[in-house]
């Protein structure tokens, strides 16, 4: 069979070297796009971020403290079409009119009407809307406050598990009900504080959410700046749906202002990052910690300031763990994990117009397509001018580059040539499980469209 194939591949190769000038392809790298940031913001950050599929297109939210983006004047939420590039006021956003404001979480829930857009954050209103304070919901047409009623406080996290939306932030009661930083809803029981909640701490809040599994069934992570939460002393623990559990021996600070303010999850492990984390309670002072489900580690370098922001993304060049924060001038406000080392991506995030004293910062990373958007406070990403908004958008791997070397020329032939002579899966191209003649004629078609 295999010296049959060999003969076909002979006719096909000829084909092959006839068409190799023509199919030349670029390096592969990822690659700063600044279209969102400019305009971008009139002023303020950007933070939180959210996509949903509308009308055909998925559309990006973006929150933060802003009174214009994208030449737009609307407060705290705006609505970013990917396709046009033109941004949309969300019904007068969210907003305090006698002070600073901010929307901290965007996330979609159904209330029972359909799918509606959550935003919680620092404000007297949505829209102007009575009985919006700090958490409001946008139908598609108007803002309304929670059915089961409003924190008193901020609102800094959200996540929805098993039917129920989470909220964490700042708040000792919700709808009228004792909830110490954290509660959750449903339409059959409204709200519902979990356990004892967050203890005391400097200004205390709940900063980050997050749904994993690290081997022993799928629970919320809940990480802040408290003393305790659910009775579990440092900055983390996590709900089971009942009861509150430890997490090894657990995350505590360096300094009376340390905290967990964000958690991501990469390659199955969880990263928690903030402000001089000590793993453990013991170890060495770390921006970033991980979970290996057994132990806490510290994860790369110390990087000073806060870390605000984890993601997992894929550049193309294979998944990595990216870092946002503030005053962390090393890495310029923007790093990705290579081994234990963060390392600085493309130039970082910047201010260079403005005095030394200011702190550039990345306040959210997002996921949009294959692409990272970076939201914060910055008018420079790399050398590409963007205010508070960038784009780091994805290298797309040509399927014709076989070999992955940025170029498609002979030596991809011959890569898919080894491969497929070996029976190996990666030749099948058509993805139908068995290696033969139609993956060859789908690599020259490939090969022929070149890149
Ligand atoms: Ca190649
Ligand atoms: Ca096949």
């Amino acid at each position: 069979m295999a010296r049959m194939r060999w003969r076909a591949a002979g006719s096909v190769a000829g084909a092959l070297v006839s068409l190799g000038g023509t199919a030349m392809g670029q390096p592969c790298s990822a690659s700063w796009s600044g279209a969102i940031g400019s305009p971008g913001l009139g002023d303020g950050y950007a933070g939180p971020m959210y996509n949903r599929v509308e009308g055909g297109v998925a559309v990006l939210y973006v929150g933060g403290s802003y009174t214009r983006i994208g030449g737009l004047a609307t407060r705290g939420v705006a609505r970013w079409n990917p396709a046009t590039g033109v941004w949309s006021a969300v019904g007068g956003g969210c907003y305090s009119t006698f002070s600073n404001s901010f929307s901290a979480a965007i996330t979609g829930y159904d209330f029972g009407a359909g799918p509606e857009l959550v935003v919680g954050g620092g404000f007297s209103t949505a829209g102007g809307e009575l009985d919006t304070i700090n958490l409001a919901r946008w139908d598609g047409s108007s803002w309304s406050g929670m059915p089961g009623g409003q924190p008193d406080g901020a609102v800094w996290a959200m996540q929805e598990w098993n039917g129920r939306l989470y909220v964490g932030g700042g708040f000792t009661t919700i709808g009228g009900i004792a909830a110490s930083g954290i509660a959750s809803y449903s339409a059959a029981e409204g709200w519902r504080p979990l356990g004892a909640g967050m203890g005391a701490g400097f200004s205390p809040a709940v900063f980050a959410l997050k749904v994993f599994d690290d081997g022993t069934g799928e629970k919320l992570y809940a990480g802040g700046r408290f003393d305790s939460i659910g009775g579990v002393s440092g900055f983390i623990a996590r709900w089971t749906g009942s009861a509150w559990q430890q997490i090894g021996m657990g995350v505590r600070g360096a300094v009376t202002f340390s905290g967990i303010e964000a958690i991501g999850v990469h390659e199955g492990k969880l990263y928690a990052g903030g402000w001089d984390l000590r793993p453990n309670g013991t170890g060495g002072t770390s921006s970033v910690v991980m979970w290996s489900g057994s132990t806490w580690s510290r994860a790369g370098q110390y990087l000073g300031g806060r870390t605000t922001s984890l993601l997992s993304w894929d550049d193309g060049s294979g998944a990595r763990l990216y870092a946002g924060g503030t005053a962390q001038p090393n890495t310029a406000q923007l790093a990705r994990l290579e081994g234990t080392v963060w390392v600085t991506v493309d130039g970082g995030m910047t201010e260079p117009a403005l005095p030394p004293a200011t702190f550039p910062s990345v306040f959210g990373l997002f996921v949009l397509g294959d692409d990272l958007v970076v939201g914060g406070s910055f008018t420079q990403a790399g050398a590409t001018p963007a205010s508070g908004l960038v784009i780091r958008a994805a290298c797309v791997r040509c399927a014709a580059d076989f070999n992955g070397d940025g170029v498609v020329d002979f030596a991809d032939f011959l890569a898919f040539l080894n491969l497929y002579d070996a029976q190996d899966p990666r030749a099948d191209l058509n993805g139908d499980g068995v290696v033969d003649f139609a993956d060859y004629l789908e690599f020259l078609n490939l090969y022929d469209a070149g890149c």
